[in-house]
């Protein structure tokens, strides 16, 4: 009796718990509020499921309870019991998958008026870079970094030259125009988490993944990093702003350029070293 009696509480207290927990999202900030109804979905199916489990077996607690002189019947196996059961988690499962399914196709399908914006990823940091006025991100390779080249900009293509480079500081976006995050890493893994984007990613060195999402409102964001990547893992944080498309503007104006960086003093360097990555390679 008593231990059907705590199976209950357990019920009881589980719901309860997620019902009033003060530990629930932060009010989302991007297009995905798909994400939000698949995990609400998910808690619907798995929290009806454990709830009738749990309370079926304080049920059999007490119904079958020791009485003296009561046997047990012993009844291994039972043939439409096992069909209804199979029947019955196919189509939960199911529940929690399809519209898992149907989030992610959207999720890589990026509209084709995104704007890229490269995140890249170094114990312990974040740096960005921007297509600049051309709108076209020049090509890059880890080879090519050093300290006047942090993200390994090829200096011989001509697209890289207008890139605006955010090194180590805030990222802006301007609210309500789409963008495209290319992710890379030049040491380990990591992982762009914003939590009110309700979008993130691994970034795997040698490789360049994608998400893309819209800014919905302005403010300021916290960017985690969601993958655990050393001693310095938990102080990976960066800002996010996401700007009116006036301030975002004038942010803009301010940041320098791939070339305004590097200076006519340090091209030359930069040059002979991709012209030796290149032979290398
Ligand atoms: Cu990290």
């Amino acid at each position: 009796m008593a231990i059907a009696l705590v199976l209950v509480l357990v019920v009881v207290g589980s719901v309860l718990f997620h019902a009033l927990s003060p530990w629930w999202w932060t009010p989302i900030a991007s297009n995905w509020g798909y994400i939000d109804s698949t995990l609400v979905a998910t808690f619907w199916i798995t929290g009806a499921v454990f709830s009738a489990v749990v309370l079926f077996m304080a049920y059999c607690v007490y119904r079958f309870r020791h009485k003296e002189g009561q046997k047990a019947a012993y009844e291994p196996e039972s043939r439409k019991l096992e069909s209804w059961l199979t029947l019955v988690t196919a189509v939960g499962v199911a529940a929690m998958l399809a519209p898992g399914l149907y989030v992610w196709k959207q999720f890589v399908t990026v509209p084709k008026d995104a704007t890229e914006v490269e995140v890249v990823a170094q114990q312990w940091q974040w740096s960005y870079r921007l297509p600049g006025a051309d709108g076209k991100l020049g090509t890059s390779n880890a080879r090519l970094i050093n300290a006047d080249n942090p993200l390994g900009i090829n200096p011989e293509d001509p697209n890289g030259q207008d890139d605006v480079v955010v090194e180590a500081a805030d990222l802006h976006l301007p609210i309500d125009k789409p963008v495209k995050m290319l992710l890379r890493s030049i040491d380990v893994l990591h992982d762009f988490y914003v939590p009110e984007f309700r979008a993130k990613m691994d970034m795997v060195p040698g490789m360049v993944t994608y998400f893309w999402f819209t800014p919905t409102r302005t403010g300021t964001f916290e960017v985690l990093c969601a993958e655990l990547c050393g001693t310095g893992h938990g102080f990976m944080r960066g800002i996010v702003m996401v700007d009116t498309e006036q301030d975002y503007t004038s942010w803009l104006q301010q940041q320098s350029t791939f070339a305004q960086l590097t200076g006519p003093a340090k091209v030359g360097a930069l040059a002979d070293q991709a012209k030796a990555v290149a032979a290398m390679e």
